[in-house]
């Protein structure tokens, strides 16, 4: 069972994290940061739960993770940043995410569009962001990360595609230690793409992935279209070319074909 003051011991950042709310178990950390966000908590605050009873994924899907060897939790953001640029922000996440996890375990992670980051091809975290808009502005964003980091065992139909940072080294990583040190990233990220632009992220992310060129097919609401995936568009789009012309994806399942 988490504490705050045991997350935010040694915590290195200025508003990420300031208030840490913690729960043993709750439906979703995003609910609960929703309803914050709605409340005008502050940019940075922290949700992180042991145990969620309805995790999600995009489009109502399930994320699944054990009390006590994962870490599942949302930041409340308020973004800098024009809501056509929204999609570059899950991109900043995505990087953050993968150098504190290098960091501390040595792994290399690799971002998959939108929204995972993979390990050996296996999805070890996933991240979901949900917001709030009006008249051209953001009123809020909720970013919710979930990352595998000591869970072994994963339910069947998962085994195939989850991994976990334990399963990856053979090593217990302490959650405490890496909540802090995406904690930190995240700060970093944010801070960097609201002074300075997000499209900045665009160079690090195509640097983790190995996607560039490789045929995929992507589902978006129903619909698959195949291709060859050509980069990404200034507001972090996926470029695909298909046999007919390029198009550009801001949302959609991806799956890899080959090369
Ligand atoms: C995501 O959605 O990957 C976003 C996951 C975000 C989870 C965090 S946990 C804290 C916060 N509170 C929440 O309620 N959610 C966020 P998506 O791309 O839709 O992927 C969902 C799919 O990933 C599922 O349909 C499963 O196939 C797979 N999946 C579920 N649990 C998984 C796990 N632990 N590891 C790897 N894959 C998983």
């Amino acid at each position: 069972m988490y504490t705050a003051e045991a997350l935010r011991k040694g915590l290195r950042t200025s508003r990420f994290g300031s208030k840490i709310y913690t729960f043993d178990t709750i439906d979703s950390t995003n609910n609960c940061a929703r309803a914050l966000a709605g409340c005008w908590a502050d940019e940075g605050t922290v949700i992180i739960a042991e145990q969620q009873t309805a995790g999600r994924g995009r489009l109502g899907r399930s994320w699944l993770a054990n009390p006590n060897e994962n870490l599942t939790f949302s930041i409340i953001l308020r973004p800098k940043m024009a809501p056509e640029a929204i999609n570059l922000l899950p991109l900043s996440v995505s990087v953050a995410v993968a150098l504190a996890v290098e960091q501390v375990t040595g792994l290399r992670l690799e971002c998959k569009w939108p929204n995972d980051l993979l390990v050996n091809n296996k999805k070890v975290a996933g991240i979901l962001l949900e917001g709030s808009f009006s008249k051209n502005t953001i009123d809020w964003i909720v970013i919710g990360i979930g990352i595998n980091v000591n869970q072994t065992v994963f339910p069947t139909d998962l085994t195939p595609k989850a991994t976990s940072l334990k399963l990856a080294t053979n090593k217990d990583i302490d959650r405490t230690v890496l909540f802090r040190s995406v904690l930190e990233s995240l700060e970093r990220y944010y801070r960097s793409g609201n002074d300075s632009g997000f499209q900045s992220i665009l160079p690090d992310w195509i640097a983790r992935t190995t996607m560039i060129d490789k045929t995929i097919s992507v589902m978006e609401n129903g619909t698959v279209v195949s291709g060859t995936v050509k980069g990404l568009s200034r507001d972090g789009g996926l470029i695909l070319r298909t046999e007919h012309s390029d198009r550009t994806f801001f949302a959609g399942d991806v799956t890899i074909l080959g090369t």
